[in-house]
């Protein structure tokens, strides 16, 4: 069985894109794949956390997978900083890495706004995602299209370490779906859809309830043409509102441009609320049920335990190559 890891931080709700872009493949996978599902809470403190809302995010994360469909029995769940190995090999692989393709990375100079100097752990961000991935021998890392840039260099530090030291990592590939890899803002479709927006209106969180739904679905920005066509170039909006019914209904976007062929903007966002409402509402109970309760601790623990067993012979086999210790 080919084995799959991918990981969220804990910081704040998630939202339509991360579930359209990333949870959804996790529940997919789990059904032949051998799934270990991180919550990366070391991640998150690149950028300061209140650490009480911390540790409460991370379970509420874990939460959100069991409440997408991620089932504790089949697949691994757990915090990050609970399995020791990841921030082992992160050292490894730090020394294993350049500055300059750190600097080249996309999310490092979008987040440190090109500043002269920026927190050390937004720089090393990456090198720690490439040990995530790298500590289990990971097959596939399921995830949105913004973390690209990310898996193509996790590849290169697996290479270059396999080429300098012998066969040392498996090396992974990611793994994008076609609808859904990259949800637009609702309010302006040329960005991504964001935790850290500052406008709510400009995403869907799982957890929004439905007048919420509405109420951004219905002001999202279109084109004043009224044609329901997917062109992203030309028609960014709507083509980003066909992607999400796409993804959410399992139509296809010719489909659903079939079906709306000469109706307007206004009835397709109708539908589309509904669509969103129905597939988030068993989402939201869900998680209202799984949050607070020993299901979700007994999961998290066993989950820590299962990792640390896969982890630990990689970190020696790691070690032993590089004539770490005694
Ligand atoms: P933010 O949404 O604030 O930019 P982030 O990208 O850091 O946060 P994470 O929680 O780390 O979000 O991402 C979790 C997963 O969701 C990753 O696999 C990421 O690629 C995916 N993802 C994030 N935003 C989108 C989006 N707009 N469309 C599709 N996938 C996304
Ligand atoms: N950088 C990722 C989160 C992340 C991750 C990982 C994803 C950290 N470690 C390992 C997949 C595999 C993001 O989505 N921002």
């Amino acid at each position: 069985m080919k084995r799959v890891f991918s990981g969220v931080q804990p910081t704040g709700n998630l939202h339509i894109g991360n579930y359209l872009g990333a949870l959804k493949q996790f529940v997919e996978l789990q059904e032949d794949h051998e799934c270990i599902y991180c919550v990366v809470d070391m991640h998150s403190i690149t950028v300061p956390q209140d650490p009480k809302e911390l540790k409460q995010h991370t379970l509420d994360i874990a939460a959100l997978y069991m409440a997408v469909g991620v089932d504790p029995k089949k697949s691994i769940i757990f915090a990050q900083s609970t399995v020791p190995g990841h921030a082992e090999l992160n050292w490894i692989l730090t020394c294993n890495s350049y500055t300059g393709e750190l600097s080249r990375m996309t999310q490092y100079k979008q987040k440190s706004h090109g500043a002269e100097s920026a927190p050390t752990g937004l720089f090393m961000y990456p090198v720690l995602m490439a040990a995530d991935i790298l500590l289990y021998d990971t097959d596939i890392v399921p995830v949105g299209n913004d973390q690209k840039q990310h898996i193509e260099l996790t590849r290169d530090l697996a290479i270059r370490v396999n080429n300098k030291y012998g066969e040392t990592f498996v090396v992974p590939e990611g793994r994008f779906m076609k609808a859904g890899a990259r949800v637009m803002a609702l309010d302006d479709p040329t960005a991504k859809m964001s935790k850290s927006a500052p406008n709510e209106m400009s995403r869907i969180s799982l957890l929004d309830e439905p007048s919420k739904i509405k109420k951004a679905i219905m002001r999202s920005t279109t084109d004043s043409d009224g044609v329901i066509r997917f062109d992203i170039d030309n028609k960014p909006g709507i083509s980003n509102l066909l992607s999400i019914y796409s993804a959410f209904s399992g139509k296809t976007i010719e489909q659903l441009e079939k079906d709306y062929e000469g109706s307007g903007y206004g009835q397709f966002k109708k539908d589309l609320v509904e669509v969103t409402v129905d597939a988030l509402s068993p989402i939201r109970e869900r998680f209202l049920e799984i949050r607070g309760s020993q299901e979700l601790i007994d999961a998290m623990k066993n989950g820590t335990e299962r990792a640390n067993a896969i982890a630990e012979p990689v970190i020696k086999r790691v070690k032993d190559r590089f004539g770490l210790g005694i």
